[in-house]
């Protein structure tokens, strides 16, 4: 789109090009070797099932079933690519559109809608699948990973040489999140303490409101060489260079080379959330710019010339997507009003005696309207 700043397509790892022709590049093209017709259709189904919960769930909102829903449209590859890279020991701090990612971790996706319907301030746990809750507050899960990975490294976890041992840990974040103090702090933690972390940015041009452009000046992944951290520009809409740079920042976090940061540059086709309406502040001309380069169709296009896509596994696949939607349907309309009382569950792991006061004072205040109705 343009050749300088922080909006430059040039430089980015790419694999499989807009148009569904496979690229090769010297680093690269061997971390995707093994991924035989098999693989590549799983990488499609991920895609295709995390897009249809993800519309699923937005018309759930639009129905008055969540309260709010951050769709993930047009970062399937980013997500699916890097998530498939992990091994199961990995541990991931993902901010609130990471739906893909959670796919990949065996999360089953209905889970997430429990903290959009507003009746769980998590909804998992997060050691089930080595995938945190998700977070809010920008940025700031970038430190919690930092210190995570701090501690792996302390446990020993880390460049052993025994694959089912070294532990990565990734954290995902915005383009805008590299603007907060809280992501600085992280990769200036990570680096000089040699955390085996792999930054993750999606660069989906937006947040919220502000382009890229009120963010930084140049590339966000030319951040990370003054942080004294290697950084890679991947085209985030090729699931198969997100999956090889997400597999070689990996491996230097599991053998103990430190941390890594990945610029994906992608673009969020939707709304930043339900209620947002991006009409007011980006054309018509940018989102057409941008579902030319639909990530899956890239890989429809590829699989379709390879002849690895039949319309035998797309049938199958469709039909899994219905059920899937009819399954995330169900679940939603099913959640029940939760106690008032497990809002004071899970605040700290063990027992805290101010915690148990809060409760104590609460149930007792509950109870005085209950009171006051028998009057
Ligand atoms: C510390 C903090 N400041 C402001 C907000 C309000 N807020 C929510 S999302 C968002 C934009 C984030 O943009 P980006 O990091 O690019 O992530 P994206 O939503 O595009 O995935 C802002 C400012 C917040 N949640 N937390
Ligand atoms: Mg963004």
């Amino acid at each position: 789109m343009t050749t300088s700043g922080p909006l430059t397509d040039d430089g980015l790892v790419q694999l499989l090009t807009p148009t569904g022709e496979r690229v090769d590049h010297p680093d690269y093209t061997p971390r995707v070797a093994h991924l035989d017709d098999e693989a590549l259709r799983g990488l499609w189904r991920d895609m295709v099932l995390v897009r249809r919960f993800d519309t699923e769930a937005t018309a759930l909102q639009r129905q008055g079933e969540l309260g709010l829903w951050a769709q993930c449209l047009g970062q399937e590859a980013a997500q699916v690519g890097s998530g498939r890279a992990l091994a199961p020991q990995d541990y991931v701090f993902p901010s609130y559109r990471e739906h893909g990612v959670a796919h990949t971790r065996g999360l089953d996706l209905t889970e997430l809608l429990r903290l959009f319907r507003g009746v769980d301030h998590g909804g998992w746990d997060p050691t089930d699948v080595n995938f945190h809750l998700y977070t809010l507050v920008i940025g700031s899960h970038t430190l919690h990973a930092t210190g995570y990975a701090m501690g792996v490294q302390r446990d020993g976890a880390v460049g052993t040489g025994d694959p089912g041992r070294d532990t990565a840990v990734v954290t995902y974040f915005g383009d805008g999140a590299t603007a907060q103090g809280d992501v600085n702090e992280a990769l200036v933690f990570a680096a000089v303490n040699n955390a085996p972390l792999v930054l993750f940015c999606q660069n989906n041009q937006w947040a919220i409101s502000e382009p890229t452009t009120r963010q930084a000046r140049v590339p966000l992944a030319a951040r990370g060489p003054g942080f004294g951290v290697p950084s890679v520009r991947v085209d985030g809409n090729d699931v198969l260079a997100c999956y090889a740079v997400t597999a070689e920042a990996l491996e230097r976090a599991r053998s103990g080379g430190g941390p890594t940061l990945v610029e994906a540059f992608t673009y969020r086709m939707g709304a930043h959330t339900t209620s947002d309406d991006p009409s007011r502040y980006r054309s018509a001309a940018e989102e057409d710019y941008w579902r030319q380069r639909d990530p899956i169709d890239r890989l429809t296009t590829y699989l379709t010339a390879t002849g690895a896509l039949t319309d035998a596994f797309r049938a199958e696949v469709e039909a899994e997507a219905d059920a899937l939607g009819e399954r995330t349907r169900t679940f939603v309309r099913a959640l029940g009003r939760p106690e008032t009382s497990t809002m004071f569950e899970h605040v700290y792991a063990t027992p805290h005696a101010v915690v148990d006061a809060e409760r104590a004072w609460f149930e007792q205040y509950e109870a005085s309207f209950a009171g006051g109705e028998q009057r």
